[in-house]
C-alpha cells in the first residue's frame, strides 16, 4: 500500500503511567511512530465540562495503513495508556483523533475524516498552523490558517 499522510490530534488532561499529560503525549507520539512533524506541546483550557486543563499537540504521520487500520491501532494505544470507557468528555490519559488524511474524505460508522469538529477548535487548529498551515479541508476548501483566523475573529456572515 502506498504511504499515506495523516494529521493526528493528541490530547491529555490526566496523569498516566508515563507521568504528566505532556509526558503522555510524548509517549503516545513514540507509540504511533512514523511522525514526520510535530507541533509544540501546549496547555489549553478545557472545552466542555471537564475542569482540568489539557495538554494538546498535533502530529503529521506517515503510515502504510488505511484509515480503519490506523483508527484500530490508535484505539489500542488509548487502551494501553489506561484510557477507560465511559469517559466521554471526561478526564482522559490520552485521546487520539484523526483530523485529516491525504486521501480526502472518509466516512464509515466508526470513523469520519475530516474530524467533524476540527474547524472550530483552536486547540487543534493552533498546532496545525505550525506544521500543516496550507492543508485544505476537502469539504470547505479552506486551509488551516484561514480556519484558525475565523475561530480567533468570528464574524457573522453578511
Ligand atoms: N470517530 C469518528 N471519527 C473519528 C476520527 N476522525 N478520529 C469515532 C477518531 N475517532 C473518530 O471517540 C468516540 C468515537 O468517535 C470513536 O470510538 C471513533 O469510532 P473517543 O475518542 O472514544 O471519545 P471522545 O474523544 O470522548 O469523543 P470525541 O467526540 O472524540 O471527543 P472530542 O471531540 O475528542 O473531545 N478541550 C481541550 N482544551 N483539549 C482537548 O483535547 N478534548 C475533548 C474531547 C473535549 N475538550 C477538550 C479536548
Ligand atoms: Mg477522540
Amino acid at each position: 500500500m502506498p504511504i499515506t499522510s495523516y494529521v493526528i490530534a493528541l490530547g491529555s488532561n490526566r496523569r498516566g503511567r508515563h507521568g504528566s499529560p505532556r509526558e503522555e503525549l510524548r509517549a503516545a507520539l513514540g507509540a504511533i511512530g512514523g511522525v514526520r512533524a510535530v507541533s509544540r506541546l501546549r496547555e489549553t483550557p478545557p472545552l466542555g465540562p471537564s475542569r482540568r486543563r489539557f495538554a494538546n499537540a498535533v502530529a503529521l504521520v506517515d503510515s502504510a495503513e488505511g484509515p480503519d487500520a490506523l483508527l484500530r491501532r490508535l484505539k489500542a494505544i488509548e487502551r494501553a495508556f489506561g484510557r477507560r470507557r465511559g469517559q466521554r468528555w471526561g478526564a482522559r490519559v490520552i485521546d487520539l483523533d484523526i483530523v485529516l488524511w491525504s486521501g480526502g474524505c472518509w466516512h464509515t460508522r466508526e470513523l469520519t475524516i475530516p474530524h467533524p469538529h476540527y474547524r472550530t477548535r483552536r486547540f487543534v487548529l493552533g498546532p496545525m498552523a505550525e506544521i500543516v498551515p496550507g492543508w485544505r479541508d476537502p469539504l470547505s476548501g479552506r486551509s488551516t490558517l484561514p480556519l484558525l483566523h475565523a475561530v480567533d475573529r468570528p464574524r457573522p456572515r453578511a
